[in-house]
């Protein structure tokens, strides 16, 4: 199991410990996830924030900081002679342990003894079996556990600002990432099928020792933000989204998009939309330093989409009044990008509000804005995407014509020309330094040319 030194975990803890006081906290692992029935599971995902301050990728464990008695215990079973049977011979809980700088390892049915049920901070459970077990170890119903709001923010604000180790696995996911895009690019051709590609993907990933971060989105009908869908046949003239990334085996996230022409070559129609997705990846990423507010930053790249828009007919009237109004969410209605760490969306599980958002910050509920993950200023340290994009959504602009929604603004007669259009989307994975931002790994070919070339 690939650990960093125990220093690393022993100094996590000890800058958790200080930022929380006193009391205990309570960390539960991840356990395995059946899939049809127990003994058949999912690929087991470690607990992110598990994995931070304790390391160890195996299912069952939980671990509680005890700081009003210095007390550091990871609660686990070892390994029974009927495990080994199964899964063959391992290194002992209690050796891993050691490993991350702790001393105690003590049997889960124990756990009860050494907590404190009124002192003990935990945080958010997304997994069901986790809150059952919560609820049935503090005596508190599901539904009335109560996260512990400094741990939260103690948590995300150690876990956001990355160092160099965590950069290096980083690096090491975005490399594998690329070489999975690369891949994706040759292997796509007219009158091949989506999964065919999706399976050259995977094929790459597994290659390298590296899982999947999120679920591969490769398709033709990129204007879908999310689509899982694989079984189309993709024709010349398409374009087709491939948003996809693997972990490190640490457990560390890549996140790229890459959008490419099936036929290997872009229509000036398509390169009028690339080139201005392309302008906004880049100028947002050029802009980006320390103190600069990200939400700026996905409103500049709003300006660009509708000031090219506008060259292009779909769209008129005032730049900033169209801004203002949010037009731009009809084209990009997600968010520029979100932190991305252990998680491929960033401590997400302990509340998208705390991750991206401060006092005085609040959501926006326009389209587009309402999405907008990582709102706050950006600091040294923290990694994030820049991942802007432009669609074309026929359900979506149908409604919004029908309810003569921006009718002052958009050209509804000339969008009927990029109904079958799909959409554009370019990601990439960035880290803010003291002086301004680092792209993370080899550069991974974005444009035009450099695309047509590789898929030749
Ligand atoms: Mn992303």
């Amino acid at each position: 199991m690939k650990l960093f030194s125990a220093e690393t975990y022993k100094n996590r803890r000890n800058n958790l410990k200080k930022a929380i006081g006193k009391g205990q906290i309570l960390f539960l692992g991840n356990n395995e996830a059946p899939m049809n029935y127990t003994d058949n599971t999912f690929r087991f995902r470690q607990d992110s924030s598990f994995l931070y301050y304790f390391g160890i990728n195996l299912p069952g464990l939980s671990a509680l900081i005890d700081i009003d008695h210095d007390q550091e215990i990871i609660f686990g079973h070892e390994f029974s002679i009927d495990d080994i049977i199964w899964i063959g011979p391992h290194e002992s809980l209690a050796s891993l342990a050691s490993k991350v700088g702790v001393e105690q390892t003590i049997s889960p049915s124990e756990i009860d003894k050494y907590i404190f049920k009124n002192a003990v901070h935990f945080l958010p459970q997304y997994r069901f079996d986790n809150q059952i077990f919560l609820s049935e170890l503090l005596d508190q119903k599901v539904s009335e556990l109560k996260p512990s709001l400094s741990l939260i923010q103690a948590v995300i604000a150690q876990r956001s600002i990355k160092t160099a180790e965590e950069i290096l696995q980083m690096t090491e996911a975005v490399n594998i990432t690329r070489q999975m895009h690369i891949t994706a690019m040759k292997s796509t051709s007219a009158g091949k099928m989506e999964y065919e590609v999706v399976g050259k993907i995977l094929e790459t990933m597994h290659g390298h020792n590296a899982e999947l971060s999120y679920p591969v989105i490769f398709s033709v009908n990129g204007q879908t933000l999310h689509n899982h869908y694989h079984g189309n046949k993709m024709h010349a003239g398409q374009l087709a989204i491939n948003d996809s990334g693997c972990e490190t085996e640490m457990g560390y996230a890549g996140d790229i998009t890459r959008t490419i022409p099936v036929s290997g070559k872009f229509t000036q129609k398509q390169k009028d939309i690339y080139e201005t997705v392309l302008e906004m990846e880049v100028s947002s990423i050029e802009s980006l330093k320390p103190e600069l507010m990200y939400r700026d930053v996905h409103l500049s790249a709003n300006k660009i989409l509708l000031t090219n828009l506008k060259s292009l007919g779909l769209v008129n009237g005032n730049v900033d009044d169209m801004l203002t109004e949010g037009v731009g969410g009809l084209f990009m209605p997600h968010g520029l990008g979100h932190m991305i760490g252990l998680d491929v969306h960033d401590l997400e599980a302990l509340g998208e509000n705390y991750v991206g958002y401060r006092d005085g910050l609040e959501r926006c509920t326009q389209l587009g804005l309402k999405s907008l993950r990582m709102a706050k200023e950006l600091e040294a340290g923290h990694v994030i995407t820049v991942e802007p994009g432009c669609y074309f959504i026929p359900e979506l602009i149908s409604k919004y014509k029908s309810e003569g929604k921006f009718k002052d603004f958009v050209n509804y007669s000339k969008l009927e020309e990029y109904l079958d259009f799909g959409g554009v989307r370019i990601e990439d994975n960035v880290l803010i330094t003291e002086s301004g931002y680092e792209i993370l790994g080899e550069v991974i070919p974005k444009g035009v040319e450099e695309v047509e070339e590789i898929m030749k």
